[in-house]
């Protein structure tokens, strides 16, 4: 047997806690299932933390994690404390320091999940979401705060170095597939950094197109307005899609809602040279109105899971996953967000039970 993976596991907040520990259970099974080993290191960061510490994680939290092999995140919010500091806190120092500029959001019809389309299967796209800039930039401020005169300004950062490696993973992912790229723009309002993307975009696309590859690449930018009608009126005509750091987060919530349900929707954070640690983790957030009560779905956690067994070199564990998962889908147990019964952990029972069988 080679040496462990090293995983640091982040809970976090609310379903996060319910939902991460129905992924461990389904690695717990595969790694004696198919003879590999994974070190967990507990991280109990989060919320919880911040209400005793005031930090959301350790001083040297991003230290700690970057000797793992990767890291898996369950969600992070909490209605007692602002978003921004949940997040700034946590998940976005987290993608930065790692340059986990890839936000790879696969979304697939999935069996015997009813999307609210009449009929929602067929559907197999990815977007590939920019991660470390874009929008979610803590450049700008507010002034006059509390009075009539006041305001903000948030800038948006887009580099000539950040949109092109972005888009040329988006374009080798869809050379890989049936090579439609669609990248979403909004260069009619946006005049000075959505046409930068679209320029970047093209250049990116158009050299891998000059170097030959197998399925050379149909690229369409289209406004992210009529995009986003487009994945609720004909999402099957979509292959892969990139997309900046806010409307990538939008579509994926979109997209995951038209095949059932953000629930079912996972996330790999991707440092695709592997200088560091990728992080993993579903779409959806801490879901507080729910949490506690065991009925979280650990789809979108599974899913995201088998991702990391993937990225982690553990391609058959990570396959076996997903068609346990499917079959557990498929067999009709379901959780309430799916129109089903099941709690968290007689679905996950179920997964187990189709890995075994
Ligand atoms: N599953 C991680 C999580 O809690 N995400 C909630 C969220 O608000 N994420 C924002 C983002 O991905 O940018």
């Amino acid at each position: 047997m080679s040496r462990p993976h090293i995983v640091d596991v982040i809970a976090g907040d609310g379903i996060g806690l319910e939902v991460v520990p129905a992924a461990l259970r389904c690695v717990d099974a595969l790694a004696e299932q198919f003879g590999f080993a994974v070190t967990w290191r507990d991280r109990d960061w989060g919320s919880e933390r911040y209400r005793r510490t005031g930090a959301m994680m350790p001083e040297d939290g991003l230290a700690r994690l970057a000797d793992g092999d990767a890291i898996l995140l369950g969600a992070v919010g909490a209605p007692d404390i602002p978003d921004d500091v949940t997040l700034w806190g946590l998940l976005l120092p987290i993608r930065r320091a790692f340059l986990q500029y890839v936000n790879l959001r696969p979304v697939r019809s999935l069996p015997g999940v009813p999307g609210p389309l009449s009929d929602g299967s067929g559907i197999d796209l990815v977007i590939v979401r920019e991660n470390v800039e874009g929008e979610y930039s803590e450049i700008g401020g507010r002034i006059y705060r509390g009075r009539p005169e006041e305001a903000a300004v948030q800038e948006t950062v887009f580099t000539r170095r950040g949109v092109d490696r972005v888009a040329r993973f988006a374009a080798r992912l869809a050379a890989s597939r049936r090579g439609g790229l669609t990248s979403a723009t909004k260069s009619n309002g946006i005049v000075h950094t959505m046409p930068f993307w679209d320029e970047v975009v093209a250049g990116a696309v158009e050299r891998i197109n000059h170097s030959g590859p197998e399925t050379p690449i149909r690229l369409r930018k289209v406004l992210v307005d009529a995009l986003a009608a487009d994945l609720v009126l004909r999402p099957r005509e979509h292959d892969v899609i990139v997309a900046s750091n806010l409307l990538g987060d939008i579509l994926s919530d979109l997209a995951s809602a038209v095949v059932g349900g953000i629930g079912t929707a996972p996330s790999a954070n991707l440092n695709p040279e592997r200088e560091h640690p990728s992080m993993f983790e579903p779409v959806h957030g801490s879901a507080p109105d729910i949490a506690g009560t065991g009925i979280a779905n650990p789809t979108g956690q599974i899913w995201a899971t088998s991702l990391m067994l993937d990225h982690l070199g553990e391609s058959t564990a990570a396959a076996a996953l997903l068609a346990a998962l499917e079959a557990a889908l498929a067999s009709g147990v379901r959780t309430r967000d799916l129109g089903g019964t099941a709690g968290t952990d007689e679905f996950t029972s179920t997964v187990l039970d189709h890995l075994t069988t």
